[in-house]
């Protein structure tokens, strides 16, 4: 069973645009500010030092905007920590973007980024306890040792954790039942207030309840929740205190320049640990709260950051701010365990568990249908059938649910649409393909075979069976097929910087915990938003046995001590790729109980143009006895990003695994040490053979050291066995995103009579401006648009996606908008410079790629921009577009490491 990721947090994020069209971005201060920045929003990092206070920095800041800025500014915060320094304000002129930049002691302009609640994969309330051997709570202790531990007493006492997130719903009699000191959740902060929509509308105060959300109180519960509930489940620190910060609203929506305040608030509060269950796919280590937990991680505090649920977008999609270089980012493995909803026949037997099979499906869910009984058929009585509802069906199933054996001899897409035309009411597979998704909304999967082993023996039999879906909240518990993998939509690194990302995995598929008191109190969710706080729970337990010392640690203790996850369930799979699975699942148990250390935990190959691969590795033998050590090589199955086109990222459900192992060469494959006793041996790995470098292949995988008293650690590798600045960034394919499009970069005339991109040249007038939408294919540190006289000599370097494509109509629906932003100090980019424009439009920093399923999608859609971006106005004239794109790892004053593209010519005329 498989279903979409959800998608996190928003779009476009990290991009900002210098200048934008003044009228409509005007319009756009209006509009709902959830659109992924806040219009005119900005986060401006300034220096301070010990002469010049930080107050008087953003004295001098806000006097010196004060006097350059045309129009007003809302200041939205000061942040005066030492570890970060400068005020988030709100411009309401974009001409004003200019001044920002130029003030002195500005250290970095980011723009305000919209964040909303994550949508989990799947949710739901539940209202009964099932009869399952192990309780769905408490399967994820089994995983992770944490069950030890907690029967030695070890749950966290001592250890403050943070949690960041929609609040905390204290009132739950699991979660303390009230809020202060001596209570569970002891202290915290609501930064935001319930209407916060991301504008000017912040009414915080010190009551972070979560009343309306939910979220922030399911992770809270698997941080802490206490034992001995109807459940019998508990959090991984039962024991531990919790911190409270709420950055969402009842809205759902939360902003960057909070989040920094909330870390910053947590961290001077004396958080031990931080739990950050927020993100958006962006790739770059580089966004104000990857920046800020970056930071804090690296004052020796313990931050833990959900990956995402990208996971269907393919590698190098990583949430921003896991993407922070010091912070732990947590991979999604799934519970052993899955809650399904259940439905009961006419005959005597236990509720039978299903699972909706459709497209948007929701795990655990009841299929949406009322409660009266229908009538039971098999389209074969042999359960065994490879063949059933292959070929037409003469029969009229209308009012009748069908119970058929996925086929082997079609595939299921044949067998829905006979059954459909067959008129069958609802349909019942089983041993069903688990990537099967049906295009039809009432397919149902049971998950255990002897359940539909039993139906057609009735049915067989002649006995009558009637099936009711209840529609209330009670399920069954079953074993998860997929239980102990990675989920499907945990996100892939590594990061566009080459970091390892994810740091490792943790349950977070199918988790049970507290939920609202006023909504169910219990609820079934699965992401990563679900595995990160376990993580941190993790980190209280290490944090409570071996000191606060040791959080700068934490990240390579579970990393070294993680298990290894199959790829799949087959005898003999290799270990899934690590930039999904991270360094494997934690295993705390063995984090706390191993005898023996090694270092560093994770070996940064980087790419093939920047390729690190001979590596030290210390092993050190803490235990009381002598131990030796054989030390071997596991390779991790190898992603293969880009599809055969060499320019777009494979994504759900073409992307590629493949078994094409690094070559390892290790100076030892066994040492012996004395207790106390260290030594050092060397690995040197190379790119794997026989993998396209083109097509940017993720390798990865780990050292093994065994050691003679039972300790099995690693340490894992991961790289790009290819050239990040030898791809292409700027998309120009049609196979991503919009199939029918004719592919971007593209001018696009707007009109009731108008279907397709412009071809050739053409003549606007102000009032028909056209649009111009482009989407990355890797991210990109620096985009630059700019306006060239239509005579320019200057040409594209990358293909022109009309000359390949087909004339068809384009799927554009979004509304125009250009995200107002970022003033960048003015480039030294000689290499971009080198082209001779007639002035800039817009320019971007630290775009992501576009990814598979995105809201918005990382498209620019937007006017053409009928002013520089100084605000000066374009004059009337004959012109094209310059869009420019640094590659990863590019160096900006190389031209050969822009891609470049000029658009169609486009005339604008007085009229
Ligand atoms: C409850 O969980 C504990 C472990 O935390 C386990 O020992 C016990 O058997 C469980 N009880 C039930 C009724 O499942
Ligand atoms: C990989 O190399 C690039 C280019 O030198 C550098 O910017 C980046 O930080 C490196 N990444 C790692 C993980 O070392
Ligand atoms: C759009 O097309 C319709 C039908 O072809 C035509 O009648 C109408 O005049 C066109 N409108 C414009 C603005 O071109
Ligand atoms: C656009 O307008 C210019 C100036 O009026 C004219 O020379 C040119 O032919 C027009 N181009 C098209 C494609 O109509
Ligand atoms: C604005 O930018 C354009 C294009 O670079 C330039 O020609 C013009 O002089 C600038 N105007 C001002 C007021 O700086
Ligand atoms: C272009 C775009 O996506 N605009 C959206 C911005 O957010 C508001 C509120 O959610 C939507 O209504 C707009 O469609």
């Amino acid at each position: 069973m498989r279903s979409l990721a959800a998608v996190v947090g928003t779009l476009l994020s990290a991009g900002g645009v210098l200048g934008a069209s003044t009228t409509r971005a005007r319009g756009l201060l209006d509009l709902h500010a959830n659109n992924g920045t806040v219009p005119g929003g900005f986060i401006v990092e300034l220096s301070s030092s010990s002469t010049k206070r930080a107050a008087d920095t953003h004295a001098d800041f806000l006097s010196e905007l004060d006097k350059r800025a045309a129009g007003k500014f809302t200041t939205r915060k000061k942040y005066d920590s030492p570890l970060f320094n400068g005020i988030a304000i709100r411009l309401h002129t974009p001409e004003d973007l200019i001044s920002l930049a130029s003030i002195p002691n500005v250290v970095a302009v980011r723009p305000i980024q919209i964040f909303q609640v994550p949508k989990t994969v799947d949710r739901r309330i539940v209202t009964s306890t099932s009869d399952a051997d192990i309780p769905v709570g408490q399967s994820v202790h089994y995983m992770t040792g944490v069950d030890k531990l907690h029967a030695q007493g070890i749950a966290g006492k001592g250890v403050k954790v943070a949690v960041v997130d929609s609040g905390v719903d204290y009132m739950h009699p699991s979660l303390g039942g009230g809020f202060g000191p001596g209570f569970k959740v002891a202290g915290g902060y609501d930064l935001v207030g319930d209407e916060y929509t991301g504008f000017d509308n912040l009414e915080p105060d010190d009551d972070p309840r979560d009343t309306c959300i939910g979220h922030g109180t399911h992770v809270a519960g698997i941080v802490g929740m206490d034992p001995g509930n109807a459940y019998n489940v508990s959090g991984v620190a039962y024991d531990a205190t919790i911190l409270a910060y709420r950055v969402l609203s009842c809205w759902g929506l939360g902003s960057d320049d909070v989040y920094v305040d909330a870390l910053l608030r947590a961290h001077a509060d004396g958080a031990d640990i931080i739990t950050v269950s927020l993100g958006d796919g962006n790739g770059w280590a580089s966004t104000s709260v990857a920046v800020v937990a970056s930071r804090i991680a690296e004052q020796g505090r313990v931050v833990t950051i959900s990956a995402g649920n990208d996971g269907t977008s393919g590698s190098m999609f990583f949430a921003s701010p896991a993407t922070g270089e010091n912070v732990i980012s947590v991979a999604s493995v799934q519970n052993l365990r899955q809650h399904n909803a259940a439905l009961r026949t006419s005959v005597e037997h236990a509720p039978i568990p299903y699972a909706v099979a459709s497209f948007a499906g929701h795990q655990g869910m009841p299929l949406s249908v009322d409660e009266t009984p229908i009538p039971l058929t098999a389209i074969s009585t042999d359960p065994d059938a490879g063949d059933s509802a292959c070929e037409p069906l003469n029969v009229d199933l209308q009012q009748q649910v069908v119970i058929v054996r996925s086929a082997t001899k079609c595939d299921s897409d044949t067998q829905v649409s006979n059954l459909v035309d067959a008129n069958a009411n609802i349909i019942l597979f089983y041993d069903q393909d688990p990537a099967y998704r049906a295009a039809y909304g009432l397919v149902v999967q049971l998950p255990v075979r002897a359940d539909a082993d039993f139906l057609i023996s009735e049915l067989a039999k002649g006995t009558p069976i009637r099936v009711t879906f209840p529609q209330d909240n009670s399920g069954v518990d079953v074993p998860d097929d997929n239980g102990g993998l990675v989920s499907p939509f945990s996100s892939y690194g590594p990061s566009n910087e080459v970091l390892f990302k994810p740091s490792v995995a943790a349950p977070g598929g199918n988790i049970l915990s507290t939920w609202l008191i006023d909504d169910g109190s219990w609820a079934v969710d699965s992401g990563t938003s679900m595995s990160t706080p376990y993580t941190a729970g993790a980190a209280a337990l290490i944090l409570q046995m071996k000191g606060k010392n040791a959080a700068k640690n934490v990240r390579s203790i579970l990393q070294t001590t993680a298990d290894s996850i199959p790829a799949s369930k087959d005898k003999g799979a290799l270990p899934q790729t690590l930039a999904q699975a991270g360094a494997g699942l934690i295993n705390v148990f063995n984090a706390l109980n191993a005898h023996t250390e090694v270092s560093p935990a994770e070996l940064l190959l980087n790419d093939t143009a920047h390729w690190k691969g001979s590596h030290k590795i210390t092993i050190k033998n803490t235990g009381k006895a002598k131990q030796s050590y054989t030390i071997s090589h596991v390779p991790a199955m190898t992603v293969i990003s880009l599809a055969s086109s060499k320019i777009n990222f494979l994504a759900d459900p073409d992307i590629k695994q493949v078994s094409a192992p690094a070559r390892v060469k290790l100076s030892q494959s066994s040492m012996t040490l004395s207790a106390g006793q260290s030594a050092m041996f060397t690995a040197t790995i190379s790119a794997p053979a026989g993998v396209d470098p083109k097509l940017l292949p993720v390798v990865s995988g780990s050292i093994v050291i065994d050691g003679s008293q039972g300790d099995a650690l690693r340490v894992s590798y991961m790289g790009i066995a290819g050239s990040l600045r030898d791809a292409q960034t700027i998309s120009t394919s049609n196979d991503m995103l919009v199939p029918e499009s004719g592919g971007l970069p593209a001018v696009i005339p707007v009109g009731r009579n108008e279907s397709g991109a412009q071809r050739g040249s053409r003549n606007y007038t102000l009032t028909t401006l056209p649009r111009f939408a482009f989407t990355m294919a890797q991210g990109s540190r620096h985009v630059k648009l700019d306006l060239l006289d239509a005579a320019a000599d200057v040409h594209s370097t990358i293909p022109d996606p009309l000359d390949s494509a087909p004339q068809t109509k384009r799927g554009f629906t979004w509304s125009s908008w250009l995200p107002e932003s970022a003033s960048h100090k003015s480039l030294n980019a000689a290499g971009a410079a080198a082209i001779a424009t007639l002035g800039p439009l817009a320019e971007w920093r630290d775009l992501p790629r576009g990814g598979a399923f995105q809201r918005g999608s990382n498209f620019i859609y937007m006017e053409f921009p009928s002013q520089f971006a100084n605000g000066t106005k374009v004059p009337f004239g004959q012109y094209k577009l310059l869009l420019r794109a640094l590659r990863i790892t590019g160096n900006p004053s190389k031209a050969a490491d822009w891609d470049v593209y000029v658009s169609q010519q486009v005339g604008i005329l007085d009229g």
